[in-house]
């Protein structure tokens, strides 16, 4: 195994040749935080920044064998997860983490898209939640992702904290307890006013405020939890990391980024 100079971040996610958002986003910015990004294909999309044209899903022993070979002897500081596509690639993802010890695992629960893309099948959904995100050393949902994963309504700070309190509870039990770090953060830009992040640790709950800017970008959330992950690669602690990544995507809002490069 070689320790690289720069921290390897991997990314598990589908491909969107606009770039956009997917594995080329997650690229981006792992360069952005001067980490080194590798890529695994979950799912190939056709599809422009409002327009999707095509969803071919990676088959799960394609995907397995990417996944063996991806991290070949190089050391994986830390692994984002994205787009799954189906339920064979979550069973790839859960032997690949479960196959080797990894540094931190943030887990962006895409469950459902704002563009009309599929990002997960339903039938994928029990075995995501119920299986996965015990793997998962920060969770990060926005609004919708964690009203569906936490089963109630979040309108405000307050259901935020509820929900990411159900969803640490939940999956710290399927995982069996232990002392190994578990975080969840909500996003909160799909709430109205200024967008306030909540971050919850198994004990306290941390709010992070930001200003609502005109305008978003497609695939702001790939670069939120690839942000989160290339901080964490480097030594952040999470609530720099979650801040850090913060601010790498209302600078890229603020610039009207639509386009990464
Ligand atoms: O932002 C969610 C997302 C994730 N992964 C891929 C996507 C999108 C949204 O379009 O295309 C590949």
């Amino acid at each position: 195994m070689t320790k690289a100079s720069v921290p390897t971040v991997l990314t598990i996610a589908g491909s969107d040749p606009s770039s956009g958002a997917g594995l080329q986003a997650d690229l981006y910015t792992f360069h952005d935080f001067g980490c080194r990004g590798h890529s695994v294909v979950t799912a190939i999309t056709a599809q422009t920044n409002d327009r999707v044209l095509g969803v071919w899903p990676t088959p799960g022993d394609v995907l397995t064998q990417q996944l063996a070979t991806a991290a070949d002897r190089v050391e994986i500081s830390a692994v984002k997860v994205g787009m799954l596509a189906t339920a064979s690639n979550v069973w790839a993802t859960i032997w690949f983490l479960k196959s080797r010890k990894h540094g931190h695992v943030v887990i962006d629960p895409l469950l459902h898209s704002s563009s009309g893309l599929p990002l997960l099948d339903k039938s994928a959904i029990p075995i995501f939640q119920q299986q996965l995100l015990p793997y998962a050393t920060v969770i990060t949902p926005n609004i919708p992702e964690a009203m569906a994963l936490a089963g109630m309504q979040v309108a405000n700070l307050e259901g935020m904290e509820v929900a990411a309190k159900v969803i640490y509870d939940e999956t710290y039990r399927l995982r069996g307890g232990g002392d190994k770090p578990l975080y969840v953060v909500i996003k909160g830009g799909h709430l109205k006013g200024d967008p306030t992040d909540v971050v919850y640790d198994g004990q306290r709950h941390e709010h992070l405020f930001g200003e609502r800017l005109p305008g978003g970008i497609h695939g702001s959330g790939c670069r939120f939890s690839s942000a989160l992950a290339a901080g964490l690669a480097k030594g952040l602690t999470i609530l720099d990391a979650v801040s850090t990544a913060k601010d790498y995507v209302s600078g890229l809002i603020a610039k009207g980024d639509k386009d990464p490069v």
